[in-house]
Protein backbone atom coordinates (compact mmCIF):
# COMPACT_ATOMS: atom_id res chain seq x y z
CA UNK A 1 0.00 0.00 0.00
CA UNK A 2 2.77 2.74 0.68
CA UNK A 3 4.21 1.53 -2.81
CA UNK A 4 0.54 2.26 -4.10
CA UNK A 5 0.96 5.75 -2.52
CA UNK A 6 4.47 6.58 -3.59
CA UNK A 7 3.39 5.72 -7.54
CA UNK A 8 -0.06 8.12 -6.85
CA UNK A 9 2.02 10.49 -5.58
CA UNK A 10 4.59 10.21 -8.45
CA UNK A 11 2.27 10.19 -11.76
CA UNK A 12 -0.14 12.56 -9.96
CA UNK A 13 2.84 15.28 -9.87
CA UNK A 14 4.13 14.48 -13.15
CA UNK A 15 0.41 14.87 -14.71
CA UNK A 16 -0.04 18.19 -13.17
CA UNK A 17 3.44 19.61 -14.45
CA UNK A 18 1.87 18.16 -17.72
CA UNK A 19 -1.33 20.28 -17.83
CA UNK A 20 -1.31 23.10 -19.46
CA UNK A 21 -4.81 24.28 -18.78
CA UNK A 22 -7.14 25.02 -15.86
CA UNK A 23 -9.49 22.58 -17.62
CA UNK A 24 -7.12 19.82 -17.27
CA UNK A 25 -6.23 20.61 -13.87
CA UNK A 26 -9.67 20.20 -12.81
CA UNK A 27 -10.54 17.11 -14.20
CA UNK A 28 -7.22 15.74 -13.18
CA UNK A 29 -8.36 16.80 -9.48
CA UNK A 30 -11.43 14.59 -9.65
CA UNK A 31 -9.43 11.76 -10.91
CA UNK A 32 -7.30 12.27 -8.35
CA UNK A 33 -8.74 13.57 -5.07
CA UNK A 34 -12.66 12.89 -6.25
CA UNK A 35 -14.74 10.55 -4.73
CA UNK A 36 -14.22 7.81 -7.57
CA UNK A 37 -10.40 9.45 -7.71
CA UNK A 38 -7.43 6.86 -6.83
CA UNK A 39 -6.32 8.63 -3.49
CA UNK A 40 -10.05 7.31 -2.75
CA UNK A 41 -9.89 4.53 -3.65
CA UNK A 42 -7.07 3.39 -1.69
CA UNK A 43 -8.09 4.64 1.49
CA UNK A 44 -10.99 2.64 1.20
CA UNK A 45 -8.35 -0.61 1.62
CA UNK A 46 -7.63 0.83 4.85
CA UNK A 47 -10.00 -1.37 6.78
CA UNK A 48 -7.87 -4.14 6.02
CA UNK A 49 -4.77 -2.97 7.58
CA UNK A 50 -3.67 -3.89 10.99
CA UNK A 51 -4.13 -1.52 14.15
CA UNK A 52 -0.20 -0.82 13.72
CA UNK A 53 0.04 -0.01 9.79
CA UNK A 54 -3.15 1.88 9.95
CA UNK A 55 -1.71 4.97 11.91
CA UNK A 56 1.21 4.92 9.41
CA UNK A 57 -0.43 4.95 6.15
CA UNK A 58 -2.99 7.44 7.37
CA UNK A 59 -0.52 10.01 7.58
CA UNK A 60 0.99 8.56 5.08
CA UNK A 61 -2.08 9.40 2.62
CA UNK A 62 -2.89 12.63 3.86
CA UNK A 63 1.25 13.80 3.14
CA UNK A 64 0.43 12.42 -0.41
CA UNK A 65 -2.87 14.42 -0.59
CA UNK A 66 -0.89 17.65 0.65
CA UNK A 67 1.44 17.19 -1.96
CA UNK A 68 -1.08 16.76 -4.41
CA UNK A 69 -2.89 20.09 -3.25
CA UNK A 70 0.00 22.18 -3.34
CA UNK A 71 0.96 20.91 -6.86
CA UNK A 72 -2.48 22.03 -7.75
CA UNK A 73 -2.39 25.42 -6.19
CA UNK A 74 1.18 25.61 -7.86
CA UNK A 75 0.21 25.24 -11.17
CA UNK A 76 -3.11 26.90 -11.19
CA UNK A 77 -0.70 29.96 -9.94
CA UNK A 78 1.55 29.57 -13.02
CA UNK A 79 -0.99 28.98 -15.41
CA UNK A 80 -2.91 32.02 -14.31
CA UNK A 81 0.65 34.08 -14.89
CA UNK A 82 1.30 32.28 -18.34
CA UNK A 83 -2.22 33.16 -19.40
CA UNK A 84 -1.94 37.37 -18.13
CA UNK A 85 1.59 36.85 -20.15
CA UNK A 86 -0.02 35.50 -23.22
CA UNK A 87 -3.25 38.03 -23.08
CA UNK A 88 -0.73 41.41 -22.28
CA UNK A 89 0.93 40.53 -25.35
CA UNK A 90 -1.76 39.57 -27.17
CA UNK A 91 -2.72 43.11 -26.80
CA UNK A 92 -0.20 45.49 -27.22
CA UNK A 93 -0.92 48.90 -27.17
CA UNK A 94 0.87 50.83 -30.10
CA UNK A 95 0.58 54.39 -28.36
CA UNK A 96 2.70 56.20 -31.44
CA UNK A 97 -0.89 55.66 -33.35
CA UNK A 98 -2.48 59.31 -33.20
CA UNK A 99 -5.35 59.81 -31.35
CA UNK A 100 -9.34 61.26 -31.59
CA UNK A 101 -8.54 64.96 -32.02
CA UNK A 102 -10.71 66.52 -29.33
CA UNK A 103 -11.72 70.09 -31.08
CA UNK A 104 -10.85 72.74 -28.80
CA UNK A 105 -13.53 75.55 -28.33
CA UNK A 106 -12.42 79.40 -27.89
CA UNK A 107 -14.17 82.32 -27.02
CA UNK A 108 -17.19 83.51 -28.64
CA UNK A 109 -16.74 86.81 -31.06
CA UNK A 110 -18.54 89.11 -28.80
CA UNK A 111 -16.25 88.01 -25.56
CA UNK A 112 -12.92 89.05 -27.71
CA UNK A 113 -14.78 92.17 -28.42
CA UNK A 114 -15.50 92.90 -24.90
CA UNK A 115 -12.01 92.05 -23.96
CA UNK A 116 -10.30 93.63 -26.37
CA UNK A 117 -12.56 96.92 -25.26
CA UNK A 118 -12.08 96.47 -21.99
CA UNK A 119 -8.18 96.07 -22.30
CA UNK A 120 -8.14 99.17 -24.24
CA UNK A 121 -9.60 101.33 -21.55
CA UNK A 122 -8.21 99.57 -18.48
CA UNK A 123 -4.98 100.90 -20.37
CA UNK A 124 -6.01 104.45 -19.85
CA UNK A 125 -6.63 103.82 -16.59
CA UNK A 126 -10.56 103.01 -15.86
CA UNK A 127 -11.49 100.83 -13.68
CA UNK A 128 -14.49 98.09 -14.92
CA UNK A 129 -17.30 97.80 -12.78
CA UNK A 130 -20.44 95.13 -13.48
CA UNK A 131 -23.87 95.52 -11.99
CA UNK A 132 -27.57 94.52 -12.33
CA UNK A 133 -29.62 93.59 -15.36
CA UNK A 134 -32.31 93.56 -13.54
CA UNK A 135 -32.88 97.78 -12.96
CA UNK A 136 -35.25 100.10 -11.42
CA UNK A 137 -36.90 102.62 -12.90
CA UNK A 138 -35.51 105.35 -10.99
CA UNK A 139 -31.43 104.28 -11.94
CA UNK A 140 -32.44 103.43 -15.19
CA UNK A 141 -34.71 106.65 -16.33
CA UNK A 142 -35.23 109.16 -13.63
CA UNK A 143 -31.95 109.95 -12.73
CA UNK A 144 -30.69 110.00 -16.18
CA UNK A 145 -32.92 113.28 -16.43
CA UNK A 146 -35.41 110.77 -18.78
CA UNK A 147 -38.40 112.37 -17.67
CA UNK A 148 -42.38 110.59 -17.49
CA UNK A 149 -43.59 109.99 -20.56
CA UNK A 150 -40.27 109.72 -22.29
CA UNK A 151 -40.98 107.39 -25.46
CA UNK A 152 -37.89 104.95 -24.34
CA UNK A 153 -39.75 104.52 -21.31
CA UNK A 154 -43.12 102.93 -23.29
CA UNK A 155 -44.12 99.69 -22.19
CA UNK A 156 -43.12 98.98 -26.36
CA UNK A 157 -39.95 99.77 -26.01
CA UNK A 158 -38.62 98.27 -22.34
CA UNK A 159 -39.31 95.11 -20.72
CA UNK A 160 -41.00 95.34 -17.18
CA UNK A 161 -42.09 93.60 -14.43
CA UNK A 162 -44.41 94.85 -12.77
CA UNK A 163 -48.03 96.99 -13.66
CA UNK A 164 -46.12 99.83 -11.49
CA UNK A 165 -43.32 100.46 -14.62
CA UNK A 166 -40.82 100.34 -12.02
CA UNK A 167 -38.86 97.41 -12.53
CA UNK A 168 -37.29 96.65 -15.86
CA UNK A 169 -34.67 94.95 -18.08
CA UNK A 170 -32.02 97.53 -18.08
CA UNK A 171 -32.07 99.52 -21.51
CA UNK A 172 -28.62 100.75 -21.40
CA UNK A 173 -25.43 100.31 -18.59
CA UNK A 174 -25.85 103.84 -17.57
CA UNK A 175 -27.89 102.94 -14.27
CA UNK A 176 -24.22 101.65 -13.38
CA UNK A 177 -22.79 105.31 -13.76
CA UNK A 178 -25.80 106.41 -11.76
CA UNK A 179 -24.73 104.12 -8.64
CA UNK A 180 -20.99 104.85 -8.67
CA UNK A 181 -21.18 108.29 -8.69
CA UNK A 182 -24.10 108.50 -5.64
CA UNK A 183 -21.30 106.04 -3.81
CA UNK A 184 -17.92 107.60 -5.25
CA UNK A 185 -16.14 111.16 -4.56
CA UNK A 186 -14.58 112.27 -7.93
CA UNK A 187 -12.43 111.13 -9.45
CA UNK A 188 -14.46 108.82 -11.22
CA UNK A 189 -12.90 106.58 -14.13
CA UNK A 190 -14.93 103.76 -14.99
CA UNK A 191 -16.45 101.33 -17.89
CA UNK A 192 -19.64 99.61 -17.39
CA UNK A 193 -20.07 97.00 -20.01
CA UNK A 194 -23.15 94.49 -20.19
CA UNK A 195 -25.83 93.45 -21.70
CA UNK A 196 -28.92 95.61 -21.85
CA UNK A 197 -32.49 95.21 -23.72
CA UNK A 198 -34.76 96.55 -25.50
CA UNK A 199 -38.24 95.50 -27.29
CA UNK A 200 -36.44 95.46 -30.73
CA UNK A 201 -37.47 93.02 -33.40
CA UNK A 202 -34.62 90.58 -34.84
CA UNK A 203 -32.88 91.93 -38.13
CA UNK A 204 -30.07 91.94 -39.41
CA UNK A 205 -29.02 94.96 -37.67
CA UNK A 206 -31.44 94.87 -34.36
CA UNK A 207 -31.48 92.17 -31.39
CA UNK A 208 -33.53 92.45 -28.24
CA UNK A 209 -30.16 91.91 -26.04
CA UNK A 210 -27.39 93.18 -27.15
CA UNK A 211 -23.83 94.45 -24.92
CA UNK A 212 -22.96 98.13 -24.38
CA UNK A 213 -19.60 99.69 -22.67
CA UNK A 214 -20.41 102.83 -21.07
CA UNK A 215 -17.88 104.96 -19.34
CA UNK A 216 -17.28 107.88 -17.41
CA UNK A 217 -14.81 110.39 -16.31
CA UNK A 218 -15.61 112.82 -13.35
CA UNK A 219 -13.35 115.29 -11.91
CA UNK A 220 -12.47 118.83 -11.44
CA UNK A 221 -12.02 120.66 -15.11
CA UNK A 222 -13.30 118.09 -17.52
CA UNK A 223 -14.07 119.44 -21.16
CA UNK A 224 -15.48 118.04 -24.37
CA UNK A 225 -11.16 118.24 -25.22
CA UNK A 226 -10.60 115.43 -22.50
CA UNK A 227 -13.87 113.63 -24.05
CA UNK A 228 -12.55 113.95 -27.78
CA UNK A 229 -8.99 113.14 -26.73
CA UNK A 230 -10.37 109.88 -25.12
CA UNK A 231 -12.65 108.89 -27.81
CA UNK A 232 -9.98 108.97 -30.43
CA UNK A 233 -7.54 106.97 -28.69
CA UNK A 234 -9.86 105.04 -28.12
CA UNK A 235 -11.03 104.60 -31.94
CA UNK A 236 -7.65 104.74 -33.25
CA UNK A 237 -6.24 101.56 -31.04
CA UNK A 238 -9.33 99.69 -32.48
CA UNK A 239 -9.70 100.23 -35.88
CA UNK A 240 -5.86 101.62 -36.68
CA UNK A 241 -3.85 105.07 -36.37
CA UNK A 242 -5.58 105.80 -39.76
CA UNK A 243 -9.27 105.95 -38.84
CA UNK A 244 -10.48 108.93 -39.58
CA UNK A 245 -13.68 110.53 -37.23
CA UNK A 246 -15.82 113.07 -36.98
CA UNK A 247 -18.18 114.38 -34.11
CA UNK A 248 -21.43 115.48 -34.79
CA UNK A 249 -23.77 117.05 -32.10
CA UNK A 250 -26.58 115.40 -31.08
CA UNK A 251 -28.97 115.38 -27.79
CA UNK A 252 -29.47 113.35 -25.22
CA UNK A 253 -31.05 114.32 -21.79
CA UNK A 254 -28.52 113.28 -19.92
CA UNK A 255 -25.60 114.79 -21.40
CA UNK A 256 -25.45 118.48 -21.87
CA UNK A 257 -23.72 119.25 -24.66
CA UNK A 258 -24.12 116.03 -26.74
CA UNK A 259 -22.72 114.21 -29.53
CA UNK A 260 -22.42 111.39 -31.87
CA UNK A 261 -18.79 109.89 -33.15
CA UNK A 262 -19.13 108.53 -37.32
CA UNK A 263 -15.81 106.55 -38.55
CA UNK A 264 -15.49 107.19 -42.66
CA UNK A 265 -16.65 103.92 -44.42
CA UNK A 266 -13.47 101.83 -44.25
CA UNK A 267 -14.39 100.09 -47.71
CA UNK A 268 -15.67 102.80 -49.74
CA UNK A 269 -13.20 105.56 -47.62
CA UNK A 270 -16.05 108.18 -47.55
CA UNK A 271 -17.36 108.56 -50.88
CA UNK A 272 -20.58 106.58 -50.32
CA UNK A 273 -19.72 104.30 -53.74
CA UNK A 274 -18.09 100.66 -54.00
CA UNK A 275 -17.54 99.31 -57.47
CA UNK A 276 -19.65 101.51 -59.13
CA UNK A 277 -22.53 101.09 -56.26
CA UNK A 278 -23.91 102.72 -53.32
CA UNK A 279 -21.52 101.25 -50.71
CA UNK A 280 -23.30 98.15 -48.87
CA UNK A 281 -20.81 99.09 -45.31
CA UNK A 282 -21.94 102.42 -44.96
CA UNK A 283 -24.90 102.16 -47.43
CA UNK A 284 -24.23 105.65 -49.50
CA UNK A 285 -23.11 107.47 -46.50
CA UNK A 286 -19.71 107.50 -46.34
CA UNK A 287 -19.49 107.63 -42.28
CA UNK A 288 -20.05 104.48 -40.06
CA UNK A 289 -21.77 105.81 -36.41
CA UNK A 290 -19.87 104.46 -33.61
CA UNK A 291 -21.16 106.03 -30.37
CA UNK A 292 -23.00 108.69 -28.65
CA UNK A 293 -21.50 110.54 -26.11
CA UNK A 294 -21.64 114.00 -23.96
CA UNK A 295 -20.79 116.15 -21.00
CA UNK A 296 -22.75 114.80 -18.12
CA UNK A 297 -25.99 116.99 -17.88
CA UNK A 298 -25.24 119.26 -14.19
CA UNK A 299 -28.50 118.06 -12.73
CA UNK A 300 -27.42 114.36 -13.61
CA UNK A 301 -24.32 115.24 -11.56
CA UNK A 302 -26.56 116.97 -8.58
CA UNK A 303 -29.22 114.09 -8.45
CA UNK A 304 -26.08 112.21 -7.04
CA UNK A 305 -24.78 114.74 -5.02
CA UNK A 306 -22.27 115.68 -7.12
CA UNK A 307 -21.66 119.18 -6.78
CA UNK A 308 -21.36 120.30 -10.51
CA UNK A 309 -20.10 123.40 -9.79
CA UNK A 310 -16.83 122.08 -8.73
CA UNK A 311 -17.05 119.01 -10.99
CA UNK A 312 -17.55 118.59 -14.20
CA UNK A 313 -17.31 114.96 -16.34
CA UNK A 314 -18.17 113.31 -20.08
CA UNK A 315 -19.62 109.87 -20.68
CA UNK A 316 -20.06 107.43 -23.43
CA UNK A 317 -21.81 104.31 -24.82
CA UNK A 318 -21.02 102.40 -27.48
CA UNK A 319 -22.84 99.18 -29.12
CA UNK A 320 -20.60 96.36 -28.59
CA UNK A 321 -22.43 94.03 -31.66
CA UNK A 322 -21.62 97.13 -34.09
CA UNK A 323 -18.64 97.42 -32.92
CA UNK A 324 -17.82 93.57 -33.60
CA UNK A 325 -19.43 93.73 -36.43
CA UNK A 326 -16.86 96.32 -37.96
CA UNK A 327 -13.76 95.04 -36.62
CA UNK A 328 -14.75 91.16 -37.76
CA UNK A 329 -16.71 92.09 -41.20
CA UNK A 330 -19.55 90.82 -39.94
CA UNK A 331 -22.69 91.65 -41.98
CA UNK A 332 -25.60 90.60 -39.90
CA UNK A 333 -26.39 90.53 -35.69
CA UNK A 334 -28.25 87.34 -35.90
CA UNK A 335 -25.25 85.10 -36.31
CA UNK A 336 -23.54 86.74 -33.46
CA UNK A 337 -26.43 84.97 -31.75
CA UNK A 338 -27.36 81.86 -33.65
CA UNK A 339 -24.36 79.97 -31.61
CA UNK A 340 -24.05 78.22 -35.33
CA UNK A 341 -20.15 76.37 -34.49
CA UNK A 342 -19.66 77.16 -38.66
CA UNK A 343 -19.71 80.55 -37.81
CA UNK A 344 -17.92 81.31 -34.58
CA UNK A 345 -15.09 78.56 -35.61
CA UNK A 346 -13.94 81.27 -38.02
CA UNK A 347 -12.97 83.82 -35.15
C1 LIG B 1 -24.57 107.33 -24.20
C2 LIG B 1 -24.36 108.54 -24.83
C3 LIG B 1 -24.05 109.65 -24.05
C4 LIG B 1 -24.10 108.18 -20.63
C5 LIG B 1 -24.34 109.16 -19.73
C6 LIG B 1 -24.17 108.59 -18.49
C7 LIG B 1 -24.30 109.24 -17.19
F1 LIG B 1 -24.73 108.36 -16.29
F2 LIG B 1 -23.15 109.68 -16.76
F3 LIG B 1 -25.15 110.23 -17.24
N1 LIG B 1 -23.83 107.33 -18.67
N2 LIG B 1 -23.76 107.08 -20.01
C8 LIG B 1 -24.15 108.31 -22.09
C9 LIG B 1 -23.94 109.52 -22.68
C10 LIG B 1 -24.46 107.21 -22.84
O1 LIG B 1 -24.89 106.18 -24.88
C11 LIG B 1 -25.13 106.23 -26.26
Amino acid sequence: MKQQLEEIKQRALQALDGASSPAALEELRVKLLGKKGELTAVLKQMGKLSAEERPVMGQLANAVRASIEDKLEQRKTELHAAALKAKLQAETIDVTIPGTPVSMGHQHPMNKALQEAKDIFVGMGYTVVDGPEVELADYNFTRLNIEPGHPSRDRSDTFYFDDGDQVLLRTQTSPMQIRVMEKTKPPIRIVAPGRVYRKDEADATHSPMFHQIEGLVVDEGITMGDLKGALETLIKRLYGEDAVIRFRPHHFPFTEPSCEVDMQCFKCHGTGEFDGHVCSTCHGEGWIELLGAGMVHPDVLEGCGIDSKKYSGFAFGIGLERMAMGRMRINDMRLLFDNDVRFLSQF
